[in-house]
């Protein structure tokens, strides 16, 4: 039987639009699932979208769109999201699939049946926006939501409740056994804590709104969204389903999260599973938030940052690595787009594509195919003993999911590469025919450098790595051949093209403070202060008389009475509003608009009007009300 890995990332809240922080969980596991397969794992990378839900109602409701119509909609927009960053993922799920509402279905009957979901009623503190139900003893006076500082709404409803804490003692029991359970430790930790104060019961169904999984046994209750989301992580792989598929790949290797959502994983989620008598994940890696000058990326906050701008201008391979690289996974991180550029001219341009093209040029100047070795000398114990540790190094750091570290010491290595060419001095044996064999072993030995470097980087720098090894005539044939000397000589090689050109700082358009700019402007552009609309004195005034002006099909003049004053209007109404059908009318007008005049008669002030693409209607008052009434 072949070894699985099974790895999961959080499915996405539908009317989210992905940012560089939501796609970092996405990024990350698709490295490790990448590099699973090329441990030769059969491996299943899972993501989704998260469907249900009031917030999701609302801004259906809000797109004037059916709730499923409007998720159709959304969830492509995640389809593609993830093949423009190449993503590897093998399945998506979708809590709005049939196969899922089923599971979902047969987790809330099953847990019913056993007496660990009971009706009861919930008074309490609910954020739309997370979706996270609170308590008085988690909040603030001034009650907000503690994940997004959103007012919270206080709900009192019959709800259905799932009997947590009857799990604390068997969670407690669970992480003290699997002390790899949650990671990092500090995030455990803190979850260790919440357990020894115990679990409270949590409400798990809705009635207040229907967007949701019908509770099975009681139809007028929905599944609350939370419930119903953790699910995904076994209906996507055949729970209720497909015993086989699911008896493969459950339970999961790895489920990565972002911390704030680390209690749902780490209690609900397990807590869920043991009340089914299922085997629990054996990883939750909760990671730290991509931050800008400190403050969360999130759309609220106005420093969302497209991952398909940062990958339009630097491309997949770096973004990911400056990702991988700078971020230690666990913590947060600050994201700067300097550093971006720092890493792409430091590390990628400079270290890597210089030991790159120095070699493949000198192969090409030198012989006609990739040269063996044969001629042992110095630094080439250095070199095999700084591969040998380097791979073995990698595959630690890799387990550990420390990518910081593991891609630091293949830059020792890549950075020994270079080192290794100015202490050889190949080009000096280039000329001198007794030296030809040297020459070769030192151009094989950096060869196999670099096709090593290729295969590790290959689950991060997916397109580099595959260019590299192309260019060498190499392929990757399984892991054994991770390894010093396994290169195969006698085969054609190319130079191709650089693999990362330098970003020329002084010229060089940074893509965020661009959009962060233009942000400003248009945001600048369509909000108003107070004191701006303070400016205009609207009033309400009545038609008193309205006749049309001769040779226009548009304009008529209004004659109107505001507060006993007589003005005189020009309003370009005429195509749908008859003279007679106007008198007596209430209406808004601009009242301190600067007189102009229109066909050379005086408009003294405008009407307002709402107009959409095909209907013009004008604006009144609601019931009676004195004409010069202000607004305001
Ligand atoms: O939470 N830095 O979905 P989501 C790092 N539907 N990670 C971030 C981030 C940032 N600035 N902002 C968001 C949900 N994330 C639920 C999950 S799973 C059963 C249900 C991460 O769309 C966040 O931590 O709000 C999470 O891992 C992912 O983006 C999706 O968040």
């Amino acid at each position: 039987m072949s070894k699985t890995f099974y790895v999961t990332t959080p499915i996405y809240y539908i009317n989210s639009d992905p940012h560089i922080g939501s796609a970092y969980t996405t990024i990350v596991a698709d490295v490790v699932a990448r590099y699973k397969r090329m441990m030769g794992y059969d491996t299943f990378f899972l993501t989704g979208t998260d469907e249900h839900g009031q917030h999701v109602l609302n801004s259906a409701r809000a797109a004037k769109k059916d709730p499923k119509v409007f998720s159709d909609e959304l969830s492509r927009r995640f389809v593609d999201l993830w093949k423009g960053l190449e993503i590897s993922n093998d399945a998506f799920v979708r809590t709005t699939d049939d196969y899922h509402v089923k599971t979902v279905q047969m987790f809330f009957q099953k847990m019913h049946d056993k007496g660990d979901i009971y009706i009861g009623k919930y008074e309490g503190w609910y954020c739309v926006n997370c979706e996270t139900f609170w308590t008085d003893k988690d909040l603030d006076e001034d009650k907000v939501c503690p994940t997004c500082h959103r007012p919270l709404e206080h709900v009192e409803e019959e709800n259905y409740f799932f009997r947590l804490s009857k799990y604390t003692e068997p969670l407690l029991k669970h992480f003290k056994e699997h002390p790899d359970f949650v990671e990092p430790d500090f995030r455990r930790n803190e979850m260790i804590r919440i357990l020894e104060d115990g679990l409270e019961d949590i409400s798990v169904s809705r009635t207040s709104f229907d967007w949701g999984v019908p509770v099975p046994f009681d139809p007028k209750h929905v599944v609350y969204v939370w419930f119903d989301a953790l699910v995904n992580y076994v209906s996507a792989i055949g729970y209720g389903w497909n015993e086989e598929m699911f008896n493969k790949y459950w339970p999961a290797d790895v489920h990565f999260i972002g911390k704030e959502i680390n209690r749902f994983h780490s209690l609900v989620w397990p807590a869920m599973l043991m009340s089914m008598e299922l085997p629990l994940p054996k990883k939750i890696f909760a990671h730290g938030w991509l931050t800008v000058n400190g403050e969360k990326i999130s759309k609220s906050k106005g420093n969302a940052i497209d991952p398909r701008v940062l990958v339009k201008a630097y491309g997949m391979d770096a973004v990911k690595y400056y990702l991988l690289r700078d971020i230690q996974f666990g913590n947060d991180g600050n994201f700067s787009e300097d550093n971006l550029i720092v890493r792409i001219n430091a590390d990628l341009a400079n270290d890597l594509g210089n030991l790159v093209r120095r070699t493949l040029s000198m192969i090409s100047q030198n012989f006609d195919f990739l040269p063996n070795f044969s001629e042992i000398g110095a630094y080439d114990d250095e070199l095999e003993k700084l591969t040998t540790e380097t791979i073995k190094e990698y595959f630690k750091f890799m387990d550990e999911f420390n990518f910081t570290k593991a891609l630091t010491n293949i830059w020792k290595l890549v950075k020994f590469g270079n080192k290794y060419i100015d202490l050889t001095e190949p080009w000096l044996m280039a000329h001198d025919d007794s030296k030809k064999a040297r020459l070769a072993t030192v151009l094989y030995n950096l060869s196999d450098l670099i096709r090593n470097v290729a295969i590790m980087l290959s689950p991060i720098l997916v397109k580099t790595a595959d260019n590299i090894l192309k260019n060498m005539g190499q392929r990757f044939e399984g892991i054994e051949t991770l390894g010093w000397h396994k290169t195969v000589p006698g085969v054609k090689i190319t130079v191709g093209e650089p693999l990362f050109p330098r970003i020329d700082t002084k010229k060089w358009k940074k893509v965020i403070n661009m959009t962060k700019e233009e942000d400003k402007k248009i945001e600048e552009k369509s909000q108003v202060t107070i004191d701006d609309f303070a400016k205009l004195d609207l009033r309400v005034a009545r038609i008193v008389k309205a006749e049309r002006i001769p040779k226009s099909e548009k304009l008529l003049k209004l004659i109107l009475d505001v507060d006993g004053e007589e003005r005189q209007i020009v309003a370009g109404i005429g195509k749908v509003y008859t003279p007679e059908s106007l008198l007596g009318r209430e209406i808004i007008i601009i009242y301190n608009l600067k007189p102009t005049k229109l066909m050379g008669i005086e408009s003294n002030g405008m009407l307002l009007a709402a107009k959409d693409s095909d209907k013009l209607r004008i604006l009144t008052v609601d019931g009676q009300i004195d004409t010069g009434a202000k607004i305001s």
